[in-house]
């Protein structure tokens, strides 16, 4: 046999297909058919046929999921810094795990005897989004009392939005989709995002001859594919939702016997929508008075209208209240009741999944300080309201996340990663810019290399994600560090002393679902609700059964002052202004999942490298040319950036798809060292979209010429 049938045979005859689910923070969480060669090597992964959301169908980044699984640069075993710290600076030698763990042990050991436990800050968030290796983290924290995390760097404040007018985290079944005759897709961007909602809208076209609306301040993949695109500033989606409301006031479009049976709509409501016009928003929005009014007719007049409700209107100061004023859109017009009718924006409330064992919520444990995690800049740098009078955070544990890129206010992490004293840990499966700041890090599995289930966004199936291959190396699970790390601290907890299989058994078990083994024989559990309880119509979860036009925020978080009692435009954003001019939007990268992917070569090819989109009048105002390097910048820091000329943006707005790795930026530090860290209202929420900046030329200080050096010493 020739090599190129022998290798033909091997990859065609040899190889298994296994069912999977993508791991990443992403709301499709697809379920994958994944090619195995062998018991180390996977092929070319496939979206499941079978899966009635998946239908097929996953993004290109993960279809070459080989090429992240068997990358030359993972971490293959653990690593001790030697010498000083720092991006550059920093080098590594090889350690072995039993040396990593006691060297971890021996110094959390002296901080908790010096500081106390509170001075440890385990770090994670959502790279695994998998229960047993991304929660696990949780239970570490409640058996050796460390501080804890409030979880602030993507849903928070769309949460809050969401259920401040329907009470639960969950929506329409997006299934329905096909049916729908009107889809908006309202601050997301679903051809980068999450690309199976075309599919189903797809559908929605050839069946029912659907429209889309896309609402979104550039013109995106998505929104070149809209029949209407709502080119709004950002942070003025109150405005538009309201004086779409005050049109279907107006002109009798809404479902009053709806709005009486199901809401709180009352003559207070009405007569306050009376002074939100299309003029008024207009002036707020930046879009014409006819676009608003065309929208408003046109949703008003499609009871089948889908609204699909993405994360990117609510990552602002006032994302909470844009959230709630467009959630109240399908309660005006009834669109509930309708097949392929209603909203979504998250199905995360209707799983359940009772995490006892998981995130050890059964130990007795004392309220430990909770952290917000978006402000881990002003945390590491000491700063004393951050720290609630507490000890300094003097130990950090990061897992599946990586925040001295994703975090806001970059200048104050990789300040507070620099310090001499802090002594930190980083579980990764590449060196990036937060491990490149590590005094250990240690080598983690991929999803195919261990066991796991997840809930979704998206869609309402439960999955299995089970091992499928051996790791790499020396590389361990989340869920096996923590065992290790447990036992040289002396910590004990029934889960672990349990397989991963065992953990998912029982965590499925203590939910009254099936257990593992059936959960295996379909891959998948399908736990949507029937179409009257998913779609509200037999009440939503409030304790009047009704939505709510008139919210009480103060049941959504803490810090809900002066937050507008009926739906608004609520102009706390950061306004341009002289100093910054201009908005900053930094959308995310279709080839890129944060940063996860921008290790991967084609990626990066495909992205090329960060770009400042610039309106034509913008380049011209600030004297630009298309290919130069520009300056963003205001009053917490600076990025050096290519300018690249783009029409589908309003002028004033300019626009950074993201989150590449700091060493992509001409001066060496990203984009969100020009986010802020203050936290949204009512209950926190990193604001990554709602930045105001300045624009200039890049002119890098030229070394002065000889002669003029020589004229100044004299
Ligand atoms: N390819 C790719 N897919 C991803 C990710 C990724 O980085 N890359 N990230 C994953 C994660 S963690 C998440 S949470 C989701 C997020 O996915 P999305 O829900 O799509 O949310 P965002 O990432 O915030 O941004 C989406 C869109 O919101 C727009 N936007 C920004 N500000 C405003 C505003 O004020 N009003 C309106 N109407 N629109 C606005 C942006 O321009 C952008 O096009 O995607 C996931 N999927
Ligand atoms: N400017 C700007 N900033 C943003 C956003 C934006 O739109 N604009 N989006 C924000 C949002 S929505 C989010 S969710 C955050 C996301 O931020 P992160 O959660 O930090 O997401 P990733 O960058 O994908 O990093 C996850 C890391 O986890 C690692 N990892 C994956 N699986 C495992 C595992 O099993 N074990 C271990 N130990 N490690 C693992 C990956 O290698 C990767 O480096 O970023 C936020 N930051
Ligand atoms: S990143 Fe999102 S769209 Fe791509 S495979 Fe994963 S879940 Fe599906
Ligand atoms: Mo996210």
């Amino acid at each position: 046999m020739g090599a190129a049938l022998i290798s033909f045979v091997a990859e065609n005859i040899m190889s298994q297909r296994k069912i999977s689910v993508c791991p990443h923070d992403c709301p499709s969480t697809c379920s994958l058919d994944v090619e195995v060669l062998d018991d180390r090597t996977i092929g070319k992964v496939y979206g499941n046929k079978g899966h009635s959301y998946t239908a097929g169908v996953i993004c290109a980044k993960v279809s070459r999921y080989a090429e992240r699984i068997h990358h030359p640069d993972r971490l293959m075993h653990p690593l001790k810094r030697v010498g000083s710290r720092g991006v550059g600076i920093a080098s590594y030698e090889r350690i072995s795990w039993d040396d990593a763990l006691d060297t971890i042990a021996e110094n959390f050991s002296d901080i908790i005897k010096t500081h106390g436990a509170e001075a440890i800050w385990p770090f994670h968030y959502a790279g695994t989004m998998g229960y047993v290796q991304r929660d696990g983290l949780d239970r570490f924290r409640h058996c050796l009392g460390t501080s804890r995390q409030h979880s602030t760097f993507c849903v928070t404040l769309a949460d809050a939005g969401w259920k401040a007018g329907t009470g639960s985290k969950r929506g329409s079944d997006a299934r329905l989709i096909n049916k729908s005759e009107l889809v908006v897709v309202w601050g997301g961007n679903p051809v980068s995002t999450q690309v199976n909602v075309m599919h189903h809208l797809s559908q929605a076209r050839r069946e029912s001859n659907a429209k889309l609306v896309v609402v979104d301040p550039y013109k995106t993949k998505t929104a070149d594919k809209a029949d209407l695109h709502l080119m709004l500033k950002p942070g003025t989606d109150g405005a538009l939702a309201c004086a779409v409301m005050n049109v279907l006031i107006e002109e009798n479009l809404l479902d009053l016997e709806y709005l009486n049976k199901h809401t709180d709509f009352n003559a207070q409501v009405a007569e306050h929508l009376s002074s939100r016009t299309p003029a008024w928003a207009a002036a707020i929005t930046g879009l014409s008075e006819n676009d608003i009014v065309e929208f408003a007719r046109l949703y008003g007049s499609t009871k089948r209208s889908f609204l699909r409700m993405g994360y990117g209107f609510s990552r602002s100061r006032n994302g909470a209240t844009n959230m709630h004023a467009v959630s109240c859109l399908p309660a005006m017009t009834g669109a509930w009741l309708e097949e392929g009718g209603g909203a979504l924006y998250s199905q995360s409330d209707i799983y359940g999944l009772d995490k006892t064992l998981i995130s050890g919520l059964d130990v007795p444990h004392a309220h430990n300080r909770l952290f917000d995690q978006s402000r881990i800049g002003p945390i590491l740098c000491g700063n004393p309201e951050d720290l609630q009078g507490g000890p300094p955070v003097k130990a950090l544990f990061v897992q599946n996340t990586n925040p001295a890129v994703v975090a806001p206010d970059t200048n104050k992490v990789l300040k507070g990663l620099a310090r001499e004293d802090l002594f930190t840990v980083v579980h990764e499966q590449f060196m990036t810019d937060t491990a490149k700041w590590a005094d250990i890090v240690l080598p983690a599995t991929m999803f195919l290399e261990h066991n796991d289930i997840y809930t979704a966004g998206a869609h309402t199936s439960i999955q299995l994600g089970p091992k499928l291959i051996e790791p790499p190396g020396e590389c361990r699970s989340n869920h096996d560090v923590f065992i290790a790390l447990s036992e040289r601290l002396g910590l004990s907890h029934p889960a672990n002393d349990m397989t991963e299989r065992e953990l998912i058994d029982r965590t499925l078990k203590a939910t009254s679902l099936p257990g593992i083994e059936e959960l295996e024989k379909t891959g998948n559990l399908d736990c949507a609700l029937e179409f009257e309880s998913a779609n509200f119509a037999t009440g939503f979860e409030n304790t009047d059964k009704r939505f709510h036009f008139s919210p009480d925020w103060s049941l959504q978080g803490a810090h809900a002052e002066g937050m507008p009692a009926l739906p608004d435009h609520w102009d706390v954003i950061d306004k341009p202004s002289d100093d910054c001019p201009m908005r900053l939007v930094t959308a995310p990268a279709r080839q890129f999942l944060n940063t996860s992917f921008t290790e991967t070569a084609s990626s990066v090819r495909m992205e090329k490298q960060p770009y400042a989109l610039l309106h034509p009048n913008d380049m011209a105002r600030y004297k630009l040319t298309p290919g130069e390097l520009v300056l963003l910048g205001n009053e917490l820091g600076e990025v050096a950036i290519e300018a690249k000329l783009f029409n589908g943006v309003q002028e004033g707005t300019v626009v950074v798809e993201s989150l590449w790795p700091n060493s992509y930026f001409v001066n060496g530090i990203g984009i969100n060292s020009l986010i802020s860290a203050e936290p949204g209202k009512p209950n926190g929420g990193a604001v990554f979209h709602d930045t105001a900046v300045w624009v200039r030329s890049y002119a890098p200080a030229k070394a002065k010429p000889e002669e003029l050096i020589m004229a100044e010493a004299h």
